[in-house]
């Protein structure tokens, strides 16, 4: 059996251990952490600059200013004597307090709180015949780099919030960059850009209290989407479990809009753009996403670097869905410019194209993830744009909104936005200008520079927009009459759930709705689910206890679509976390081994004990991560119980409010976190005396989803076949809606 101490456990803060004593020896800064990577070194025009990666870190042993000269001190302003006022005169004083004053840059008006990570993207080349995008060429590698992020939090709020998820790349291909800025959920709220103030606005805290925070459930979002009916496909996906995913990496992809692509010989194709996860999808239940927002706000942030840092790299498959180009852009009834519709995989199946692999953490969050520039606009040759009313607001937003945030025009020279194929823009000066450009002609044509730069042709890898025909029209603020449909699609998505999932989007709707102070509101929006589904209006109107209007509209019927269900298959377990709960009275050889078993399945064990430091017994150590004070079973996955009967010292009330009532065994924390994930539907395995720490928690013997022996290599294994399912749904009967029937 390996040593116990083999298994490193993602969370570690710098490159090496720090010494208890300050360190006094000269040395140069610490490298990044082996998970880490920072941008590549390209100058700001583009062109490799063959320097090594650490070449933006501080560099020098000594203290200095910023104009690089020595310190002395930073500890003691220059005063007039020990209790004298500070001198004026004090420069390193006034640097680093002027420095400090302007650290903070404005958050994003959206999407403010994010995560990010480097990676590679190594296309198939199955997309050739379609497009002419050489980074989709068979077997191209280009280094991408990815943000996700909700949407409606200011830039410290929780992770786990009920809320729509972005997930942007950028990728650095030889062509110029190109940016897939897409979301977890494939249809908007609104169909024309022009709405967007308007619903981010109704979305965002009220302006009176500035609460709530990162939120949906109050009455100005209901307000919105109850008055503008178009929303209700994505309030829809919003209060699925879609609307809180249990990890980054287990979340699609959607470029939500229809682009376009060309191919060599000028073919266009329409094209939905798709990232298939390979962990599978996978959400939070409501439950546990409000004791994470409270016990771990940085949730997803950590489990996306702790994941990368294990070595278990998330991994997406890219995938178009393909149309073709007709002339009234519309494919089985649905019209590809309405961004609030997605077209089911059962009628277009989603084609790979390639993979993304994210194998490397920022080493620095402001410099990558908070400064990286997405822009729907950053094409490629073979990529092209549509007439989509949403999309085109989108060309001009993303561009303005930098020139505020990112304080000037130059935001592209930023390391992490610097292109990796060659730019000679004409773009000159202007604030943070970081380029030397050489020469006296910006200007074209020119003589006095040579001419320089030149412009390419269609077959020098110039991009060329597509020739589209723009039908003869009057100009005139209307949509067509195929956007009027707004409820079948929400109809559609509610009935292709299973029965527990629909049981989730009942709960989620009447948490939310309860939370809205109108009932005005409330049965505005009751009127909405009425068209959509008179049983999941019924059982809203129910929770709410308000009665069920009957339904306004006539709306169409549509097969349903399997594939939008996230239940009934296994994913691998890389990355997932267990919980090992042990104490002094276990069996820690089989701790031991259960602990590399999960670590060699590359799983993250983490053991749980009474108290920190190390559980010694018969010549055995094993190192402990959590302790019942500190763990909650949101953290995990999956739990074992190997211990834990005795209670600790601390499981009183006054030491730990959690614990309640002393009682002697076992230990309440731990009665409390096997009982929060056996209502969170996760995997429990018991050995030994585990079994009646099972009983205490009230989990009946022989429940789903648990694994119970004597044998711990068993247990283990069968814990890591229960993993794969996600979660054990089994475990509660499902009630789900008979669909159109309840509330007729
Ligand atoms: Fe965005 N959006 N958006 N959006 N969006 C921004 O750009 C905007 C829309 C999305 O990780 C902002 O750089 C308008 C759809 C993501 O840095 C801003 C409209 C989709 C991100 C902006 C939309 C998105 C943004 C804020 C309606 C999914 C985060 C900061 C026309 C396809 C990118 C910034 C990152 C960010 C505007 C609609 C996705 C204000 C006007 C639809 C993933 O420019």
């Amino acid at each position: 059996m390996p040593a116990e101490d083999d298994i490193v456990i993602p969370g570690v803060p710098s490159a090496e251990p720090p010494a208890r004593e300050e360190p006094t020896t000269l040395r140069e800064p610490l490298p990044p952490k082996p998970d880490q990577r920072g941008p590549e070194a390209v100058s700001p025009t583009g062109s490799p600059t063959g320097a090594p990666a650490a070449s933006r870190a501080q560099s020098g042993q000594y203290l200095t200013t910023a104009q690089g000269l020595r310190l002395q001190d930073t500890d003691h302003s220059l005063k007039a004597g020990p209790r004298g006022p500070i001198l004026l005169q004090d420069h390193h004083l006034r640097e680093k307090i002027t420095h400090f004053d302007h650290e903070r840059i404005p958050e994003r008006v959206v999407h403010a709180r994010g995560a990010g990570a480097h990676g590679v993207f190594r296309s198939y080349g199955t997309a050739s015949k379609v497009t002419k995008a050489g980074f989709l060429a068979p077997d191209v590698e280009t280094p991408v780099f990815v943000r996700f992020s909700t949407v409606l939090g200011s830039r410290g709020s929780a992770d786990a919030v009920r809320d729509t998820r972005g997930f942007s790349t950028k990728f650095y291909t030889d062509e110029g960059t190109y940016d897939l800025v897409g979301n977890n959920i494939p249809v908007f709220f609104i169909q024309d850009g022009i709405k967007f103030p308007d619903i981010v606005h109704a979305a965002k805290p009220h302006p009176d209290r500035e609460i709530p925070q990162a939120q949906s459930a109050h009455d100005t979002f209901w307000d919105f989407v109850s008055l503008h009916t178009e929303a209700q496909a994505h309030t829809m996906w919003n209060m699925s479990d879609r609307g809180i995913p249990r990890s980054y990496r287990t979340m699609e992809g959607f470029g939500v809009h229809t682009f376009r692509l060309v191919n060599a010989d000028g073919d266009t194709t329409l094209v939905k753009f798709h990232w298939k996860p390979k962990q599978g999808v996978h959400s939070l239940v409501w439950e546990e996403s409000q004791i994470i927002n409270g016990m771990d706000p940085d949730f997803h942030r950590r489990d996306l670097a702790d994941a990368i840092e294990a070595g278990a790299y998330p991994e997406w498959e890219l995938g178009i869905q393909t149309f073709p180009d007709t002339e009234d852009q519309m494919f089985e009834g649905i019209d590809l410019l309405d961004p609030t519709k997605f077209v089911p995989e059962e009628l277009a199946p989603v084609q790979p194209i390639g993979l993304m692999t994210l194998n490397a953490n920022p080493t620095n969050y402001f410099a990558e993830t908070e400064q990286v520039a997405f822009h729907p606009g950053h094409l490629v040759p073979g990529i092209d744009v549509t007439n989509d009313p949403l999309l085109q607001v989108r060309l001009f937003s993303y561009l303005d909104t930098q020139i505020s945030r990112l304080g000037g025009p130059n935001f592209a020279q930023i390391p992490i936005n610097r292109p990796q194929a060659p730019v000679n823009d004409m773009l000159r000066d202007g604030m943070h200008q970081t380029a030397v450009h050489a020469g006296v002609a910006p200007y074209r044509p020119n003589s006095l520079d040579g001419g320089c730069p030149f412009l390419a042709g269609q077959d020098m890898g110039a991009f060329v927009d597509v020739p589209e025909a723009v039908a003869e029209s009057i100009k005139e603020r209307r949509s067509p009459a195929s956007f009027d449909d707004h409820y079948s699609q929400a109809r559609l998505f509610f009935r292709s759930l299973s029965a527990v999932e629909q049981d989730h989007v009942i709960q989620a709707y009447t948490f939310e709705l309860g939370k809205c102070y109108e009932s005005a509101i409330r049965e505005r929006q009751l009127l909405a689910l009425a068209n959509i589904d008179a049983g999941l209006c019924a059982a809203v109107a129910a929770g709410l206890g308000m009665p069920a209007p009957k339904a306004s509209e006539e709306v169409a019927d549509q097969d349903p679509s399997p594939a939008l269900s996230q239940i009934g298959q296994t994913w691998p377990v890389a990355g997932r976390v267990v919980g090992i709960i042990a104490d002094s009275s276990s069996d820690l050889s089989q701790v031991a081994a259960a602990r590399d078993a999960l670590d060699g399945g590359g799983m993250v064990p983490l053991v749980i004990a009474p108290a920190g430091g190390t559980l010694s017994s018969d010549g055995v150590s094993v190192t402990v991560q959590r302790t019942f004070l500190t763990a909650r079973s949101t953290e995990f996955d999956a739990l074992i119980i190997a211990g834990g009967g005795q209670a600790a010292p601390d499981a009183t009330d006054s030491r730990d409010a959690k614990a309640g009532e002393p009682v002697e065994s076992p230990d309440p924390r731990v009665a409390l976190m096997v009982s929060e994930a056996y209502r969170h539907a996760k995997a429990i395995g018991t050995w030994g005396s585990g079994s009646s720490v099972l009983a205490a928690a009230g989990i009946p013997s022989g429940a789903p989803g648990i694994a119970a022996g004597q044998d711990a290599a068993a247990v283990t294994s069968a814990v890591q076949e229960l993993l794969a399912a996600h979660r054990a749904w089994d475990r509660f009967p499902a009630t789900g809606v008979a669909a159109g029937q309840a509330g007729d």
